[in-house]
C-alpha cells in the first residue's frame, strides 16, 4: 500500500440524499426504515475532520429525465433499455430538482463541504460517477468538473462514502481511479440498492484497484 497521506485526501460524501433512504422514492437496503442509522455514521466521519477537503455529490434531475421510467411509456422501473446506443436502467422519479428529497439530508453537517458537485442535470444523460456523465446523447461523458478541482485543491486520494454502494458510490469511487487518485471506498458507511450486487460490487472495485476499508481502520490509515 502507497503512503496515506491525509493532508492530501478528500472525503467525497455521495448522493446522501432523502430519495435514496427509507420512504424515499429509490431507497437504498440496509436501514430498515431508519435513514438515522444511514445518516449518523456519515455525519460522525464528516465531523471528524480527518480530511482537510469534505465535497458531496447530489444527483439532480429534471423531471422528465430519460432515466425515469415514467418517461418511457409502457416502460416498468428497473427494465433496461437502450439509450443513444448505452444501456440505461429505467427508475423511479427521483431526485427531481427543486423537491425536498433531493436535498442533501440536513442531519449531516453540510456547513463543513468544500464543494457539492451536482451530477444528471443533462435530460438527456444519466450520471452515476460524480466525475461524468455515463454517457449522452452526444456521445461524450461529459465531465462535471470533480477531477480537475480535486487536482487543483492537490488531492492525490479520495475517501468514498454514501449511496448507492452498487451504482453511484461504485462508479466515483472506480472513476477516481480513472482520474489518477487513489481511491478508498468505506464499505460499511455504503449501502446498496440491491444487496443481490454486493458480491460482485467488490469483485469489480477490488478489479479497479479501488481500496476496500471499514470505518473503524479509517484513523490508523
Ligand atoms: C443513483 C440510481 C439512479 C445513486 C442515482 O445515487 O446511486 N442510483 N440515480
Ligand atoms: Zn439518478
Amino acid at each position: 500500500m502507497t503512503q496515506f497521506d491525509a493532508e492530501r485526501t478528500a472525503l467525497l460524501v455521495i448522493d446522501m440524499q432523502p430519495d435514496f433512504m427509507p420512504g424515499g422514492a429509490l431507497p437504498v437496503q440496509g436501514a430498515a426504515g431508519h435513514n438515522e442509522r444511514l445518516v449518523g455514521p456519515v455525519r460522525d466521519l464528516m465531523d471528524a475532520g480527518l480530511f482537510p477537503v469534505q465535497v458531496a455529490t447530489q444527483d439532480w434531475h429534471p423531471a422528465g429525465h430519460v432515466s425515469f421510467a415514467s418517461t418511457h411509456p409502457g416502460r416498468d422501473i428497473f427494465e433496461r433499455i437502450e439509450v443513444n446506443g448505452d444501456d440505461q436502467t429505467l427508475w423511479p422519479d427521483h431526485c427531481v430538482q427543486g423537491t425536498k428529497a433531493a436535498e442533501l439530508h440536513p442531519d449531516l453537517p453540510l456547513h463543513r463541504l468544500a464543494a457539492v458537485v451536482r451530477k444528471g442535470m443533462d435530460p438527456q444523460a444519466d450520471s452515476y460517477s460524480g466525475f461524468r456523465n455515463n454517457w449522452g446523447p452526444d456521445g461524450r461523458r461529459a465531465p462535471t468538473g470533480l477531477a480537475g478541482y480535486l487536482h487543483e485543491r492537490g488531492i492525490d486520494s479520495v475517501v468514498c462514502c454514501g449511496l448507492a454502494r452498487d451504482v453511484c458510490v461504485k462508479w466515483t469511487a472506480e472513476d477516481a481511479v480513472a482520474a489518477g487518485l487513489r481511491s478508498l471506498l468505506v464499505w460499511d458507511l455504503t449501502w446498496p440498492v440491491d444487496a443481490g450486487n454486493d458480491q460482485a460490487t467488490r469483485a469489480e472495485l477490488e478489479a479497479e484497484t479501488v481500496e476496500i476499508v471499514t470505518s473503524d481502520a479509517l484513523p490508523e490509515l
